[in-house]
Order: structure tokens, then sequence, then C-alpha cells
């Protein structure tokens, strides 16, 4: 059984306990093992076919142990099995719309038979749902909205088109006279490598100017709602986008509570309940008084809780709380520590440009140094280097480097045969400055083949980086069938970075793996894989993943200076 698997049925066995109007600290309990084993980066069955144990596992205690064990031992848990024989089969699927909540959701199954969101349509439709004593026309248009929004949010956009539509909303409405703060909330905020919809924020002194300048932007294609404080819109492709505009004295408050997760704010709020504080959108409330203090910043918002400021990347309640609550959330990695690139293509291989325009934007960036890495003439990639024609390609870059002033290191992506072998001659590999390994086909091999191949690599004293390390593409190609935790080993051993290829169609590693590597120590580079020099500003995309991945600076060796990484090239050779 996979982590996906056992995680929704922890969570299932939440939302059954809260339905029974259980204790909060066993219902959290169950939530909070759900989200550490669906962010765990092994499979627990891995992990108990190891022996290893699930308690070092953050929110896994005796009793969930026990429990997850006995699902991946007999695929079955009995306790979920007679909580469920408690209430109507469909329960936990109508949960899952917001804006039902368990009285809802069994008023829904009891009274009207329903138990699957087709049923829900249907009920909607012909007008039951609204005719349920006490529930009415409101309750129902609410749920038929959230309903077409889950819709909607099943096609999830990657980040990589989600941030340039909303600079471009952006852009437009920081025009509008007396607009003071514009800014993106949500899992754009948080940098989740897809998001489901848009949240945006801002404080004006006119606010229905700025609404009205909204649903004006020619992107927009359909208006769904629209107030004098809060507009939501529909744009291209059917994803929405919703701008909220508060008073400035509130603005953090309002951030903070839609910046999300929801998980996190559920964290902070059981959290505050015992400060005998209550927090919103607007504020936070003495309870005992009723007393609201309102807040400008985040910053000022965590502090009054006692925390320190939690940046949006971390807070998806995995333990930053805590972390918080101790002052020791690290300083993470930013966009300005990076001092150079470690993937890039130019016209020698599949790439648009010459090398000497990549130089120059990798200098306008400020960029110290920059690797000119183009495919090896391996089969399935067009127009590879050859022996000489790398040996000329070496030169070029020489004379490019006096002219430009920035360092480059001479390189190539070498293919990473199916057998492990590396396609590309000694001769070529020993001359160049960095090697970055990928694989590039047969990637349905199993785990093992496909394992012993990317390890074989590693082991080979040329090679400095592996690549795209899963080889998914988002949203297209799942990932490759590798033992990652090997992965990892086999980085540590072999003093070979991984690569978190910052293409927003890939960031790979993704986030959690790239947790797991930093824990354990392994060298991570942020590669954009730039086939042209606006590529180049992919780089950002590499640095949200590595600080949802709490990497800080050092952990990153494109942060290192020069001196640094020639030192890590020469590593052992
Ligand atoms: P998405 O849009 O699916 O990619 O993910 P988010 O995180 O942007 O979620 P969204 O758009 O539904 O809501 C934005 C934020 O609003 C969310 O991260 C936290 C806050 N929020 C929404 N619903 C709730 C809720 O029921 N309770 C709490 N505490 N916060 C909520
Ligand atoms: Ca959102
Ligand atoms: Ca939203």
């Amino acid at each position: 059984m996979k982590n996906t698997a056992i995680a929704k049925i922890f969570q299932d066995i939440a939302d059954l306990l809260e339905l029974k109007g259980e204790n909060v600290f066993k219902i959290r309990a169950y939530q909070r093992a759900a989200r550490a084993i669906e962010h765990l980066p092994r499979e627990v069955e891995v992990i108990l076919r190891e022996g290893g144990s699930l308690r070092d596992i953050t929110g896994v205690g005796e009793a969930i142990e026990k429990k997850t064990t006995e699902l991946v031992n007999t695929g079955k848990l009995q306790y979920y099995e007679e909580l469920r024989a408690e209430f109507p089969p469909g329960i936990t699927t109508l949960l899952e719309v917001p804006g039902v909540g368990p009285k809802t959701a069994m008023r829904l199954t009891t009274e009207l038979g329903v138990n699957t969101i087709e049923d829900l349509e249907k009920a909607l439709l012909d007008g039951r749902v609204a005719g349920l004593s006490r529930m009415g026309e409101k309750t129902a248009e609410n749920i038929k909205h959230a309903l077409a929004a889950l819709r909607r949010k099943d096609q999830r956009i990657p980040i990589g088109e989600a941030l340039p539509l909303v600079e471009q909303i952006q852009s437009v409405l920081s025009t509008v006279p007396g607009v003071k703060n514009i800014i993106a909330a949500g899992s754009l905020r948080r940098f989740r490598e897809t998001v489901g919809d848009i949240d945006m924020m801002g404080t004006a002194d006119d606010p229905e100017k700025v609404i009205q300048a909204f649903v004006r932007l020619p992107m927009v294609g359909q208006v769904l709602a629209q107030g004098t404080t809060k507009a939501t819109v529909l744009v291209a492709g059917g994803l929405q986008v919703d701008l909220r505009l508060v008073e400035h004295h509130n603005f953090g408050s309002l951030l903070q509570y839609f910046t999300g997760s929801k998980q996190h704010n559920i964290a902070l709020r059981t959290r505050a309940q015992r400060q005998g504080l209550s927090l919103s959108e607007y504020g936070i409330t003495d309870v005992r008084s009723g007393q609201i203090e309102t807040f400008a910043t985040e910053e000022d918002y965590y502090k009054r809780l006692g925390l320190q400021y939690i940046p949006p990347e971390l807070r998806e309640d995995t333990g930053e709380i805590e972390k918080a609550e101790k002052g020791q959330i690290p300083s993470l990695v930013e966009l300005s520590d990076i001092k150079g690139d470690f993937h890039a293509h130019t016209e020698w291989s599949d790439g648009n440009s010459s090398i000497e325009d990549m130089a120059v934007a990798a200098k306008a960036r400020g960029y110290e140094y920059l690797a000119i890495t183009d495919h090896s003439a391996g089969r399935g990639i067009a127009h590879g280097l050859s022996v000489e024609r790398l040996k000329q390609q070496i030169a070029e870059v020489r004379v490019v480097e006096q002219k430009v002033g920035i360092r480059l290191f001479t390189g190539m992506e070498v293919d990473i045969r199916s057998d492990g072998t590396l396609d590309a001659p000694e001769e070529m590999l020993a001359q160049v400055d960095i090697v970055v390994a990928a694989v590039h086909s047969a990637m349905s091999q199993d785990q093992d083949k496909m394992t012993q191949r990317m390890i074989k690599a590693m082991e080979s004293p040329h090679v400095d980086i592996l690549a795209h390390p899963t080889c998914r593409l988002l949203s297209e190609r799942e990932p490759v069938s590798v033992d990652i935790e090997a992965i990892y080993r086999a980085s540590l051993n072999n003093y070979t970075a991984l690569e978190i290829n910052a293409m927003p169609s890939r960031l790979d590693l993704k986030d959690i793996h790239a947790y797991r590597a930093r824990e354990l120590g392994v060298k991570l580079v942020i590669g954009t894989d730039s086939h042209r020099p606006e590529h180049l500003g992919y780089m950002r995309f590499g640095v949200g993943v590595a600080r949802r991945a709490w990497c800080r600076a050092e952990d990153i060796l494109n942060t290192w200076t020069l001196a640094e990484v020639e030192a890590f090239l020469r590593r052992g050779k």
C-alpha cells in the first residue's frame, strides 16, 4: 500500500472522528499522521520491509505505527472498517467538498441518499438540496459554487504558468492610483509546484477602482462575482483568480490567513486557542476581552503568537510551528544568493543561442560563473557533440570567457545509457570542467535496473552532477521507478551533486526529495537547463523548490564562491 493511500485513510479517520464529535487532539493526531505520511520521501512499506521504524517520523506515535503496519501487512485496517460502518458510505467523499461540514454531509446522505459527487450534483440540479428543511437556496448555491470550483481545481496549473500571469496582473493593477500592495497569497506564494487557483490580496485608498481595473483586464474571460472590495474572475483556460482588498492596517492578518496552507492555519489556530486567542483574516482576538488586534505585517502577526516569522514556503504544517517556537527556522536561500548556473545548452547542441549570448545573459544577472553543458552525441538527442566538435567548442568557450568577463565552465550533459555506461568516450569526459549526467531513454526500466544504472553513472569519477534525477514531467510523465534513498547514498559516497532542475515542467528533484537529500547532507545544485538566455530566469523556480526543502544558502552549490566551486570540481580527481 502506497503512502498516498495510507494518508487518505488516516484523513478519512480524522473526518469520521470529527463527525462523531471526538476529542480534537485525537482528530489532530490523525490529521498530522496523514500529512506526515503523505509528505514522506520514502514509501512506508519499504521502510517496514527493511525492518525500519516509523517512530522517527514526526507525527507518528505508537498507535499510528501499529495501524500503519496493519495496513501495509493486510491491506486493511480493522479500526477504520468499524468506524466506517457507523456511517453512510459516501460521507468522507462529501466532506471533501468545501462548505460541506459534518452536519450537512450527514443530512445529504441520510435524507437524500447522496453518496457520491455525482449524486450531489444531481440533487443540486433537481432542487432536492435546496428543498431540505433549514437548508434553503443559499446553502445549495454555496455548495454548487464550491463543487464547480473543486472541478476546476482538478486541473491544477503549473507554477511556471501561474506566476507570469500573476505578474501581468500585478503590473497593470499597481498602476491604479492609490494602490499600495498587490500580491498573490495561497499556494502560489507558498511556491507549490502547481496551483488550484490564484488568491490575490491588496490594499488601496480606493478599492473599488482596483476591482474595476481587475475585472476589465484583457485576460479575464468571465466575471463570476464582483463587489466593492472583492471579485472573482476566470482567465484563459478556466483558472480562477480572486482579488480581495482590505485596509492597510489589516493587510498582515489577511495575507497570513489566505497564504495558508489550510493545515498550517488550523495548527496555528489550535495552538492559539490554548493561549486564549482566536484567529481570523481580520486579526487576533483575545477571547476573554473580545478585543481584536489587527496587523499590518505578517512579522508582527507571528510575533504576537510568540513565534519566529515563518516563510510562506514552510507553511505546510510539517513541523514549522514547533521550530518557530524555538527560534529554529533557518534563514532560507534566496535568489539573490545565487552566483551561477550549472546547466545550460547552446546552439552547439539543441539550444537556440550562441555561447556568447548565454554568457552575456548570465553576466547581466550578476552571475560569477556559468557552465556550458551541451548534449553528448547520444541516440535520440539531436545534434550532440562529437570529440572533434567538443574540442572546437572548448576553444570558443575560452574566447567568450575573456571577451564577456565571466567564468565559464566547459561541460557536457552526458546521456546515461540503459546499462549505466556514459554515452561519451573517456577522452571527452576528461577534458571538460563539469559533467552533468542524466537519463533520457529507457525510462520504464524496473526499479533495481534504474537505480543501478544511475548509481553506476554517479560512480564515474568524471560525473559531477546527476541531472533531473527522477525524470518526471509535471502532469505529463510520471517519475521513473528509482530507489531515491539509494541515489542519495550514492551521491554522498561519490561526492556527486544532485540537481534541482529548475525548468517549471520538471522541478526535479521536487520539494520533498530535496528536503530529504539536504537532511542527509547531499550536495544540491540548481540547474535551469536553459536552451535560450531567458530560460536562465527559471532559477527562481529552483530556488522556490530549495526553500520548500528548507535549504539554506550553503546547502546549494550555486551560492558558493568561484573558488569553492572549483575546489568541489577538483575533489578526488
Ligand atoms: P490551491 O488553490 O488548491 O492550490 O491551494 P491554496 O492553499 O491556495 O488554497 P485555497 O485557494 O483554497 O485557499 C487559500 C488559502 O485560504 C488557504 O491556503 C488557507 C486559507 N483557507 C481557505 N480555506 C480555509 C479554511 O477552511 N480554514 C482555514 N484556516 N484557512 C483556509
Ligand atoms: Ca489558491
Ligand atoms: Ca482560492
